[in-house]
């Protein structure tokens, strides 16, 4: 006899977050439009966009904000993080400056996040701009840095599209095997359309 599944929607809230210029939209504009943007802008503020992805029975739908680097949208970045179901780090591989942001001041600032719900979302570690990395070798070394402190990392090129697709499978892939369900958000308020006319005026009492 032919088993009937229903099927199910999940969304989930994913934060990408990272020093300014290292592939933060790039990536995420491969991932949803599968092309290579070369001359990207800024982003102001916070930026947004889904990905969905299909495993048996399960939809899972990750809403993405990707937020802006630049030190002026820094008091943005709180309201963002706050109810984050997944967070992503993302730093240059090929700049050494951003590498020493991303252990500086971006892992520190999640891990310091305390009273959020921070401490049990998966985290992610993304080294972009693989393509400009010449010596290969530095990648395992990254991996243990990041296992060490709770993330999984991957390798990614926005520009050849290399391990875009890969790694955010592999966050829905977790969400399923592990069963981590979407956390309950705060209750909407319910707006009830306006009763007619005729119901205003005929009293019920
Ligand atoms: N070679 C190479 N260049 C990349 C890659 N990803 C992004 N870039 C380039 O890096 C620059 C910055 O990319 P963005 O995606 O705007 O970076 P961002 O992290 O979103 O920057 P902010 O929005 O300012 O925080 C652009 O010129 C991209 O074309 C990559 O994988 N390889
Ligand atoms: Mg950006």
């Amino acid at each position: 006899m032919n088993e009937i599944k229903t099927q199910v929607e999940r969304q989930y809230k994913v934060v990408l977050l990272g020093p300014a210029g290292v592939g933060k939209t790039s990536i995420l504009y491969y991932l949803c439009r599968h092309r290579f943007d070369p001359q990207p802008c800024p982003t102001i503020g916070a930026a947004f966009m889904t990905y969905k992805k299909q495993i048996e029975n399960i939809t899972i739908r990750l809403n993405i904000w990707d937020l802006s680097g630049d030190n002026r949208f820094q008091s943005i970045i709180p309201l963002y993080i706050r109810d984050a179901e997944i967070i992503v780090i993302v730093y240059d591989l090929s700049d050494l400056h951003s590498k020493l942001q991303m252990e500086s001041e971006w892992l520190p600032y999640v891990e310091s996040r305390k009273h959020d719900y921070l401490a049990s979302a998966p985290k992610y570690l993304i080294g972009n701009k693989t393509d400009l990395l010449d010596d290969k070798r530095i990648l395992e070394d990254m991996s243990r840095f990041a296992e060490r402190k709770g993330y999984e990392f991957w390798a990614t090129s926005a520009k050849f599209g290399m391990g875009i697709v890969e790694s955010f499978n592999a966050m829905v892939q977790n969400l399923v095997d592990n069963n981590i369900l979407p956390r309950e958000r705060e209750k909407t308020v319910q707006i009830k359309p306006i009763p007619n006319k005729k119901s205003l005026t005929r009293c019920r009492c």
